[in-house]
């Protein structure tokens, strides 16, 4: 069994950038029907659940049989990617990056101002249903990237370490159709120390 992560705050606590509503549905709703869905197309693959972690599951995704292969990135995305997204967000959040992890960002794309920018514009962009993203490859290189649907930077070899759903389910009841603007006020509720630890790892 695949599980969602234990909301690290209460739903309110993300206010006034993400609305107490949105964060008790996307987190109670959504993200626990892809836990459900895919916990039900893995009934009968023990082998696999038991084998692998989630993550390393999505990482190798080619051992998974064919006939349940898109299902898996389908579902088992949805509940990476959230725990991802919900685990990275915080009421107190450390506003910056720091060591070793700052000099990447640094070489990867300038200054920390650069990175934000670029991730804005590409979570902005991300055509329908999707997530912008933050991955670092096998060698720790830092690398900015758009996903559609669930699709998971793991089905890539690219280990996501920062995640901004922009499904409408994400903003719509608090920004209706201005994505940008949920887009921008993220940057709020973002917490570096918890991105620097998933890079670190
Ligand atoms: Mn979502």
């Amino acid at each position: 069994m695949y599980d969602k992560i234990q909301l690290p705050y209460s739903y309110d606590a993300l206010e006034p950038y993400i609305d107490a509503e949105t964060v008790n549905i996307h987190y109670n709703k959504h993200l626990q029907t892809y836990v459900n869905n895919l916990n039900k197309i893995l009934e009968g693959y023990d082998d696999l659940v038991n084998k692998y972690t989630l993550k390393e599951l999505l990482f190798n995704i080619e051992k998974v049989p064919k006939r349940i292969r898109q299902d898996v990135i389908n579902q088992g995305g949805g509940v990476y990617n959230h725990n991802l997204y919900f685990s990275i967000l915080s009421p107190n959040p450390t506003k910056c990056p720091t060591g070793k992890f700052l000099n990447e960002i640094n070489k990867a794309f300038g200054s920390f101002d650069k990175l934000k920018k670029n991730l804005t514009e590409a979570s902005i962009k991300q055509f329908g249903s999707g997530y912008g993203c933050l991955v670092k490859d096998k060698h720790g290189k830092l690398m900015i990237m758009k996903t559609p649907n669930q699709n998971c930077p793991l089905n890539e070899k690219l280990i996501p370490i920062l995640m901004i759903d922009v499904w409408e389910h994400a903003y719509y009841l608090k920004y209706k159709n201005l994505r940008q603007n949920y887009v921008e006020n993220i940057w709020n509720v973002i917490d570096w120390a918890k991105v620097e630890e998933y890079y670190n790892k």
